[in-house]
């Protein structure tokens, strides 16, 4: 298959209507950096852009909260987000915004071509009008019960707690959220965009030809759209903040955000190209563009049914691929900003980047971090104690050590340059090594293309893995003990350092798209140029020149402090909005004491230590997890009702106290077999009844 001539990539534009969160980060914009980064070091054209959605009645309601103008706010929050998204190293080529005179007119000229074409369909419904406020009720500002998950906090256009999107109409027991009141039907006018009229493109389109290529959670999403029967979509609305609708006679009506929101990619590339004088036609016209957007789940439907209709009917081209992501939970629950449980990209950035130890390392771990729990196929968890023990044990231990330990022995060993390689010396090891980058660099390229960026940089990761076990192996500090007696002690140790080396150059290559910084940081060691990083060096052994002075090494990575990770959870704790609280902490009575026993009575239990393996939640049982455990000899499965004191991740290698002679007993229809001990403290809080440091898995307790 040929290359696309070029590409043109996109990120979902976020709001500007406050901070966004690390969550956004790993689902719309993280993986868009990488894929931008890959594809400009294969010297691929490639546009990538984003921007603040400025319209919508997310801004006036903020500023009705902040007690300000909406213009006031997006001008606040277009600037806040564009400054964090540079601190994290994202690489747009253009963040633009949606206030843009530029963007007016392209939305502007969408609609009037579609409703020229007769594409448009005017209809007169009858809607909710707010009679205390005088005014029609943009669906935001209709809250309601959520007909399909039940929870009573929906708004007219989607449930949040479910991810769902609605129409007013849906919603159960609707009410104004400007006076309180139920609202009442009236009669307006609007421009719909009739999507059952397309449904045959639609289904022969996304359900056929992109059945394979698209993720499954997408093409689900798709398919039950489409199942459930295809709505005209109102594009225009009662409103007083936005695009006006380019008609006379239609005062008071503007483009449904939803309208106008994703043009913000068209009129975004035009502002790129006359920032650049290039032209901006080819890459919404020409077929040989593949264009991809990056989004969250909740966007699939606008991405994939709604705005790609708009650009078949206006002639464009449309989505190869719309790799959306699925959410990131934090610290074990739904990440919320009316709950205020986040953590929003700038407080990292304070508490981290800005800090003395900071820096551009920082960006890179919340980088790593976040690509290495991306929720590709399912909601996943940033646990502070994972970013943890993802930068202290791979970071650092793995990745940082094997380029660190090379570039010391190699001071060390070899003057401080890159030694010669004795080509009739190398034995099997190495060449297994040069066997290893090569096929690192076609599996990297593979996942990457494939949007599968967790797998992606596992692959990196696991190349400096084999770097530190090659090595091991080869020991060239032992080696050197034999410099006096071993006419070849050189040599050996000259091609084990070389090889090294050149392993750490396509390291540098292979981590580019990912953690940016550090392959620059990497560059300035070996003394090399940018263009090194050109993806096609990746595979090859000749990358740095024998004899070449290196610089001294640089700490590529620093470690996280378990202080520093406690905090940030106190703090997460702390911030939490008080109304959702959990119940003050009751302090419990003491348990009275049970009735003596004889030891024969208390020998028959059976106690042993085993080891957590894997812990996941019950489904439709909110206290319980799923845990298999190692006791030594045996795997067992036990199902325990701790799921809201502990999330999965956070108990997985720990060890626990099993009563391993208790009978079976089904729970939800899952056999557990056998009880683990719990400690409960004055404040109803759970802890592991545990051995005082790590013991083998099976060990007995009487
Ligand atoms: N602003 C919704 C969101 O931030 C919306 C995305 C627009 S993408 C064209 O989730
Ligand atoms: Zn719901």
């Amino acid at each position: 298959m040929s290359l696309p001539k070029r590409y043109l990539i996109t990120s979902a534009l976020p709001y500007a209507n406050g901070l966004k969160h690390v969550g956004h980060l790993a689902g719309a914009y993280i993986p868009a950096d990488i894929y931008a980064r890959y594809l400009r070091a294969q010297k691929r054209d490639v546009v990538f852009v984003c921007g603040s959605d400025e319209h919508g009645t997310a801004i006036p309601i903020q500023a009705t909260k902040e007690g300000t103008t909406p213009r006031a706010i997006i001008d606040k929050y277009h600037a806040a987000m564009k400054q964090d998204f540079e601190d994290l190293s994202m690489s747009f080529d253009i963040y633009h915004r949606t206030s843009e005179p530029i963007h007016h007119e392209t939305a502007q000229e969408f609609f009037t071509y579609l409703n020229d074409r007769g594409e448009l369909e005017i209809k007169e419904t009858e809607q909710y009008f707010d009679e205390e406020a005088n005014s029609f009720l943009a669906d935001r500002y209709i809250k309601g019960t959520c007909p399909n998950c039940g929870s009573d906090r929906a708004f007219g256009d989607q449930c949040e707690t479910c991810g769902r999107t609605l129409s007013p109409d849906e919603l159960i027991n609707p009410v104004s959220t400007l006076s309180g009141k139920t609202p009442v039907k009236k009669k307006t006018s609007h421009w719909y965009l009739p999507l059952g009229k397309h449904e045959q493109f639609l289904r022969e389109w996304i359900l056929e030809q992109h059945k394979d290529d698209w993720r499954p959670t997408v093409i689900g999403q798709c398919k039950s759209w489409i199942d459930g029967g295809l709505q005209s979509r109102a594009v225009t609305r009662d409103l007083d903040w936005g695009i006006k609708v380019p008609v006379a006679g239609a005062d008071g009506k503007m483009l449904y955000v939803w309208f106008d929101a994703p043009i913000g990619y068209v009129s975004a590339t035009k502002q790129w190209a006359l920032d650049n004088k290039k032209e901006w036609e080819p890459y919404w016209y020409d077929k040989d563009t593949k264009l991809v957007h990056f989004i969250g789940k909740d966007n699939i439907v606008f991405h994939c049914i709604i705005f790609p209709l708009m650009l078949k009917l206006h002639g464009n081209i449309l989505p190869e691929n719309v790799p959306a992501n699925e959410f990131l939970n934090l610290e074990g629950d739904k990440m919320s900003t009316s709950r205020n449980w986040k953590l929003d990209m700038r407080d990292y950035i304070n508490d981290f980047v800005k800090q003395e130890n900071g820096g551009t390392q920082c960006v890179d771990m919340l980088r790593y971090y976040l690509t290495q729990i991306a929720p590709e196929t399912k909601d996943s968890e940033f646990m502070w104690k994972g970013f943890q023990d993802a930068v202290n044990s791979e970071l650092v231990s793995i990745f940082g050590n094997f380029v660190n330990r090379t570039w010391v022995l190699m001071h060390k060993l070899c003057g401080g340059k890159v030694p010669r390689l004795h080509e009739e010396l190398l034995d099997d090891t190495d060449r297994g090594l040069v066997e290893d980058i090569r096929l690192a660099r076609k599996k990297i390229e593979g996942l990457l293309e494939e949007y599968k960026f967790r797998e992606a940089l596992f692959e990196v990761i696991d190349l400096s893995r084999k770097g530190n076990q090659y090595m091991q192996k080869k020991e060239p500090w032992i080696v050197a003990k034999q410099l006096a007696t071993n006419p070849d002690a050189q040599k050996s140790i000259d091609n084990s350092l070389h090889l090294c080396l050149q392993l750490t150059a396509n390291l540098a290559i292979l981590i580019n798209p990912f953690l940016p910084n550090t392959a620059r940081k990497m560059l300035h060691m070996m003394k090399v140029v940018e263009k090194m990083l050109d993806w096609e060096n990746a595979g090859k052994m000749n990358l740095l020149s024998v004899g070449y002075v290196l610089r001294e090494p640089q700490l590529l990575f620093r470690k996280i402090e378990d202080t520093e990770i406690a905090a940030q959870i106190e703090k997460l704790k702390s911030g939490l909005t008080k109304m959702e609280e959990p119940k003050k902490e009751e302090v419990k009575p003491e348990v009275p004491a049970k009735a003596e026993i004889q030891f024969d009575d208390f020998a028959k239990i059976d106690l042993k230590i085993g080891t957590i393996l894997t812990a996941e939640k019950v489904e439709k049982a909110d206290k319980l997890l799923k845990l298999s455990i190692d006791l030594g000899t045996e795997t067992r499965t036990i199902v325990s009702g701790i799921a809201l004191h502990f999330a999965p991740e956070e108990i997985v290698g720990k060890q626990v106290t099993v009563v391993t002679n208790l009978a079976p007993r089904k729970m939800r229809g899952i056999e557990s077999n056998g009880m683990i001990l719990m400690a409960e403290d004055k404040a109803g809080k759970l802890h592991f009844v545990q051995p005082g440091s790590m013991i083998d898995a099976g060990s007995s307790v009487s």
